[in-house]
């Protein structure tokens, strides 16, 4: 090259793009739409059982796919995204795979609807069904890949890059699910790196745009948030998307904050195949959405520049019609996984809570404390240990700015679980969200799924129900709807219960039976700070999400302090206490009524001589049944006690499986106790009628003995 001469690489564009990106381009689109037609074929015949197109979305994916790194960026997409996942690499085959519903299927084993992404060497995370619940994951998602480079030494085997762009997708009609603002509003916040893809067909199913969104765009709510880039495209244009992708993408790798492209499709198709869109758009919308159609477009594009003729164009569509049939035939020899493999992968497949690893000895030390003190001991433990583990929630953190720490002594939560915790291990380690459960819960799925080990707090029980989908639908189901591909073993703290004096209906609930009808979660509940301390230091260890549910009342009394048991006390789940020996009647409870049953069972003694026993069950999903089966049969008669409402309760269950499995050795009915099928009144009468005391359920003791 001779000296003077200036040569410019000319920066690639969506509209100089070479023939070679733009044919590969095309290619996507074509195969994402014709494996949706083969795939509806398919249903026709009744080889699929579920059909939900991207037809008309494929071009922003496409694009976006050619800006991304697949196995390194991170991937959060919805239904719609057949072209997205062709393009980061998931095979044809391995799509079919997912629609015939065979084991093989990398994003679910055969578990979940096609078209419910996921594919673990790709960073595709599994997607599940409930619209809206992928942003708070996708953002802590993000989180995690920040958190691992800056702590990198201490977390060597954590992947994560320093340029990573998490991606997540949705419908315009999705972005109504409040945990959309939830999401971007803290992503502009952190300034994570965080690129949300809004597909705007104007529907949601058959309900338009403007049912949804103020004015009609989300755009136009949108793109003035702090720190946010926002651009809005032809969703139809692949050189718009193309260079929006290019922006938006370098935005998020420079870390100036999350982007948002609002990109205007087309729906060709009915929403799935269980619609008819006929019975809600007229016809005339549907052939304008036919004109825009992005294939045709860049069809004609790559005939204008003359990059194809058009015989050249048919023998290539003929060519990579061939490829999808080939797949979709070669998927249907694949077998649908066996009727045993239900239960595969609802818990961790290679750490048992319940095992002996898990049983360790007290190394006592200093003198008795409360179970919230013991509580935090194991947390700033733990933390010391374990440079994954964060710990966040409302009002978690000593204080959010952390100057004032020179002279105050900090928040460290609303009953002090987590004093101390911020300024020990900093402020990435224990920090404050925002007021919203839904995103606490979303944000550490997101970490987990990265190998983090979220550590978090609703701060009351009452409170929890913003974060139910999150907790029901997600957390719970990660690691069985993806095949074991991706787990989530979070840990939720929950402070929860009554007999506080004062509490009134909404800082007194019960309800651990709702998450005890959850599979996929395990739940414990100590009554002491013994249990508590030595089950949390297991829920921290273990590999499953735990709900770890603290007895408000029972954080200060004096009849359940203990001693610290050491940094290395566990206790496993599973496993039942007998906290009080008897030969007439069982009693099996936990939480606060274990303190309670035990007064009942001194007065029956007292005034009968008769030895009640106690089983403090300490965890609920698994529970001791061995310890239960003993017992039982040792006295004939069972109580079940717990400070929950009676009806369908934990003791529905466990009664009715002593009636089942035990009825030989009973001599009497099966009894429950549990609080009035009521709410618990402020007014302390209304209180003490609601929840069992010592009396109500001496009471019930004494009717079963007499039996
Ligand atoms: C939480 C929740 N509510 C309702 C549904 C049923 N549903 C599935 S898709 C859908 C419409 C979604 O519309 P939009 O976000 O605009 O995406 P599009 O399908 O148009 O691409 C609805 C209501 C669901 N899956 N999850």
């Amino acid at each position: 090259m001779s000296s003077g001469t200036v040569t410019k690489t000319k920066k690639k564009t969506g509209k100089n793009l070479d023939k070679e990106s733009l044919i590969k381009a095309l290619k996507l689109m074509y195969q994402a739409r014709k494996a949706d037609d083969r795939e509806i074929m398919m249903k026709r015949q009744n080889k699929v059982f579920f059909q939900i197109s991207g037809a008309g979305h494929e071009c922003p994916q496409v694009a976006a796919s050619m800006h991304l790194k697949a196995g390194s960026d991170w991937f959060f997409p919805y239904y719609r995204d057949r072209a997205l996942c062709l393009g980061l690499g998931v095979s044809l085959l391995e799509m079919f795979q997912s629609s015939v519903g065979a084991e093989a299927d990398p994003a679910s084993a055969g578990r979940q609807m096609p078209s419910h992404w996921g594919h673990k060497d790709l960073n595709i995370v599994s997607t599940s069904s409930p619209t809206g619940t992928q942003f708070l994951q996708a953002l802590g998602c993000a989180e995690a890949g920040d958190y691992i480079c800056s702590h990198r030494s201490e977390l060597p085997d954590l992947p994560a890059q320093a340029d990573e762009v998490t991606m997540v997708c949705t419908g315009d009609g999705t972005t109504s699910q409040g945990e959309f603002c939830e999401a971007l509003n803290t992503a502009c916040n952190l300034k994570a790196p965080v690129l949300f893809l809004v597909e705007d067909n104007g529907y949601a199913i058959s309900v338009p745009v403007e049912v949804q969104t103020a004015g009609g765009s989300i755009s136009g709510l949108v793109k003035d948030w702090t720190n946010l880039h926002h651009a809005e495209v032809d969703g139809c244009d692949f050189a718009a998307c193309y260079d929006a992708f290019a922006e938006a993408v370098s935005h998020c790798r420079n870390r100036r904050g999350p982007a948002l492209i609002h990109a205007h499709v087309v729906r060709p198709y009915s929403h799935s195949m269980s619609d008819d869109e006929s019975n809600y758009r007229p016809s005339s919308e549907r052939e304008e959405d036919a004109r825009r159609d992005p294939i045709t477009h860049l069809s004609e594009r790559l005939l204008k520049k003359g990059y194809l003729t058009q015989e050249q164009l048919e023998a290539l569509q003929a060519e990579w019609t061939k490829e999808v049939d080939e797949a979709a035939e070669e998927a249907e020899k694949y077998p649908q996984p066996e009727a045993d493999k239900v239960y595969q992968n609802i818990y961790s497949p290679t750490v048992d809570p319940t095992s002996d690893e898990f049983s360790t000895e007290p190394q006592f030390e200093g003198d008795p404390t409360t179970m919230v003190d013991l509580v935090n001991s194991c947390l700033a433990d733990e933390m010391k240990r374990d440079p994954r583990i964060r710990v966040f929630g409302e009002d978690v953190a000593d204080a959010t700015r952390s100057d004032v720490l020179k002279e105050c002594k900090g928040k460290g939560g609303v009953f002090k679980a987590t004093l101390g915790l911020q300024s020990k291990y900093g402020n990435d380690r224990c920090y404050n969200s925002p007021l919203a459960e839904a995103n606490i819960v979303g944000r550490a799925i997101g970490q987990s799924l990265r190998g983090l080990k979220p550590v978090v707090e609703i701060q009351f029980f009452d409170y929890i129900w913003p974060a139910y989908h999150q907790l029901r639908n997600e957390l719970a189901t990660m690691r069985w709807r993806s095949g074991g591909a991706f787990k989530a073993p979070a840990v939720v703290r929950v402070p929860i219960g009554g007999y506080l004096r004062g509490g009134g209906p909404y800082h007194s609930q019960s309800g651990e039976v709702l998450f005890t009808h959850t599979p996929g979660v395990r739940i414990a509940f100590p009554s002491n700070a013994e249990d508590a301390n030595g089950l949390l230091r297991t829920a921290i260890r273990m590999d499953d999400p735990v709900m770890f549910f603290e007895h408000k009342h029972l954080y200060r009394q004096t009849h359940n302090k203990g001693r610290n048991p050491g940094n290395e006390y566990c206790i496993p789940f599973g496993k039942a206490k007998v906290v009080r020996e008897g030969t007439d009647l069982s009693v099996i409870t936990y939480g606060a009524l274990v303190h309670r049953c035990n007064q009942a069972a001194k007065l029956i003694e007292k005034e009968s001589g008769l030895q009640v026993e106690i089983l403090d069950l300490r965890t609920l999903s698994p529970y001791d049944w061995e310890a239960i089966a003993l017992s039982v049969k040792k006295t004939s008669k069972a109580i079940v006690a717990h400070e929950d409402t009676l009806s369908w309760g934990y003791g529905a269950e466990i009664a009715s499986r002593i009636g089942d499995e035990l009825f030989e050795w009973l001599d009497g009915p099966v009894r429950r106790i549990g609080a009035a099928d009521a709410f618990v009144g402020y007014a302390p009468r209304l209180e003490d009628a609601t929840l069992p005391n010592a009396e109500t359920i001496a009471d019930s003791m004494r009717s079963l003995l007499g039996y």
